[in-house]
């Protein structure tokens, strides 16, 4: 042995024969605020579902708040603090003031819970033949909760954002009568016409990601590895979104083998559609639909469920909330949206006098501060909220058209010039955001605010624009893009933008000067221009008319400021490309499908291009 080391003695509490990882770990808990339990409720198949509860400690006559979610519930109650508060993340925090029981569950096969997991599960029926859906399990669960939580007054709230604000959509289909109040935060609603995975057809090629990080382990899965860091290069490279999924393994997913089976809106996606089913079986829960006014993935559920409620006579328990918010980032602070800043902490404002409020008064009876109108919506020009009695859905709204006019103008006078073309070139298509466009990209969540003057100047983009507006111009309501157009090809997309240009100069804030700010945009597949269900060539060279709504908004264009429309046929690599020569299923176009079309958008007498504006006079 090396020098020195001959005089050193081995004592037998030098040694472990065992595992350093005892059999079981018990946290001390003495300066805990609350209480951590984790069990396993059984639904009424004997799955039993990982379900983390926090609870005061001390508690007694307290209701619960529910959200059942395929992300992991560990990982929104860490208990990694002494303090509840500290304990729990962002979305609970105001909720973890000792006043509620909080409760995450993993939805089944998926982290901790037992059973198969099947993406956005269908409701039981023809695409679902088994005894359970998210809707049992939901009742099963709240069952359980108020049976067994002695610390509860048995009133259970549900809440969750995205896919947790499906989860909560699909508990109103049949709710346990202890669920007294319900906030679906930007849910999935229908995934085929505005949400997540398709809009009006056109496919959001960049969730393919979605797809292996849930469903190729019960656990967080793997993204698909990238080769170029621009993911324009590695979308465009792939060829079409059918070979770059089945180049990364998605032939083991049997979902994505049922997607890429259905890539018009038949019945998998008609009879899933969450807005159509909530009509069907209307609940009488107190609900809040609460989504973002710039919501980049869901930006079409909360609002059309709450449009189908109130059209089908269930306005009264149904509430709209719009905020200017990102994706989910009601859980989140709401300082600001990109460079739109707001007066305070919007999001946290929210829920301290709105949310909460709203769900005390149902869940354990204290008065509500003031009712809650038919629909808050956030104006984001007086940055305020507007409330409304009488918010109407589309279906009930005035329109009034701004038409394309010639020299690339636009007004509420007569549409006039010709027409305006331009080569689209699927090898060269119009990027959703400057490149280069990482996977793992901060501009993601708010690039429906992103400045368009990077666009401008392309030569297949078409930007119409007002005159400088001497009076506001306000609008309220959901936009409808009316286009006539015709190609060269036998298929194509439509992009249509309305956009608020911004004066050259803003003293007040000097970033702004000149912004191209997207008030509301989304894109058309045209072979869906006369069915949804039942796709059809384009006739090339002929005008087509091209109608679509776009998200809802409540906006006021000022005084000093431009209103643009813009025009183009791709998104990328947001959006696949359309090939535009017509194929049966464009996720498996062939190279030489993808061709060159010569775009023209009329706006003579016999195509009177415009967006149908909800126009209401200025107060
Ligand atoms: N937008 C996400 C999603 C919802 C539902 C299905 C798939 C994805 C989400 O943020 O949860």
């Amino acid at each position: 042995p090396p020098m020195g080391q001959q005089a050193a003695q081995v004592t037998p509490d030098m040694i472990q024969t065992g595992s350093d990882i005892p059999a079981k770990w018990v946290q001390p808990q003495g300066n805990f605020d609350y209480v951590k339990r984790e069990v396993m409720i059984p639904m009424r198949d004997g799955v039993k579902l990982h379900t983390v509860i926090m609870i005061p400690k001390g508690a007694h006559d307290l209701p619960m708040l529910l959200e059942r979610t395929p992300y992991n519930a560990s990982g929104m109650m860490p208990g990694n603090s002494p303090k509840m508060a500290d304990a729990v993340w962002s979305g609970d925090k105001d909720w973890a003031d000792g006043s509620y029981i909080l409760v995450a569950q993993d939805v089944r096969g998926k982290y901790g819970s037992q059973g198969k997991y099947i993406m956005t599960r269908p409701p039981m029926g023809p695409l679902n033949p088994t005894k359970t859906d998210d809707t049992t399990d939901a009742w099963d669960t709240i069952d359980w909760l108020v049976k067994n939580i002695t610390e509860s007054n048995h009133n259970v709230g549900m809440i969750g954002s995205s896919y947790d604000g499906w989860t909560v959509a699909m508990a109103l289909l049949h709710p346990h009568p202890a669920l007294k109040v319900a906030a679906p935060e930007s849910p999935m609603i229908d995934g085929w016409m505005g949400d997540d995975w398709y809009h009006y057809g056109a496919l959001r090629q960049v969730n393919l990601d979605y797809f292996t990080g849930q469903m190729t382990k019960p656990g967080e899965g793997q993204e698909v590895p990238r080769s170029n860091y621009d993911d324009y290069s590695n979308f465009l490279d792939a060829g079409s979104p059918g070979a770059y999924a089945e180049a990364h393994g998605f032939k083991q997913l049997p979902w994505w083998k049922r997607f890429a089976a259905h890539p018009a809106y038949d019945a998998f996606w008609q009879l899933q559609a969450l807005d159509k089913l909530l009509v069907a079986h209307p609940s009488s829960v107190p609900t809040m639909w609460l989504q973002g006014l710039w919501d980049q993935e869901d930006i079409y559920g909360a609002v059309h469920a709450w449009e189908a409620l109130t059209e089908a006579g269930h306005g009264s328990n149904n509430h709209l909330v719009m905020g200017p918010w990102w994706h989910s980032q009601i859980n989140r602070d709401g300082w600001n949206i990109g460079p739109l800043k707001w007066p305070g902490n919007t999001t946290a404002q929210f829920r301290q006098t709105v949310i909460i409020p709203w769900f005390n008064h149902y869940l354990r009876g204290t008065p509500m501060p003031k009712p809650l109108p038919t629909a808050m919506i956030y104006n984001p020009v007086a940055q305020q909220w507007d409330s409304f009695d009488h918010w109407k859905p589309a279906s009930e709204q005035q329109l009034t058209p701004l038409y394309l006019q010639a020299d690339f103008g636009l007004g509420f006078g007569a549409p006039g010039g010709d027409g305006d073309s331009y080569v689209s070139d699927p090898a060269k298509p119009v990027p959703y955001l400057p490149r280069p466009i990482p996977q793992k990209n901060d501009r993601w969540r708010t690039w429906l605010v992103q400045d368009q003057r990077f666009v401008v100047d392309r030569p297949d983009v078409l930007s119409y624009v007002t005159p400088v507006l001497t009076q506001a111009v306000t609008v309220q309501g959901a936009p409808i893009a009316d286009l006539f157009a015709k190609t060269t090809g036998t298929d194509g997309d439509f992009v249509v933008k309305l956009i608020d240009v911004y004066p050259g100069t803003v003293p007040s804030d000097p970033e702004m000067g000149g912004y191209e700010l997207p008030v509301s945009l989304d894109i058309f597949r045209g072979r869906y221009r006369k069915s949804f269900a039942d796709p059809s060539p384009i006739p090339a060279n002929q005008v087509q008319e091209y109608k679509f709504r776009l998200p809802t908004v409540n906006y006021a264009f000022q005084p000093g400021h431009r209103i643009m429309v813009q025009i183009q046929s791709t998104l990328f690599p947001l959006y696949d490309r359309n090939p535009q020569t017509y194929v049966p299923n464009i996720l498996f176009a062939k190279p030489a499908d993808y061709r060159k079309a010569t775009v023209t958008i009329e706006h003579r007498a016999d195509g009177r291009s415009a967006v149908l504006l909800p126009v209401v006079a200025n107060k």
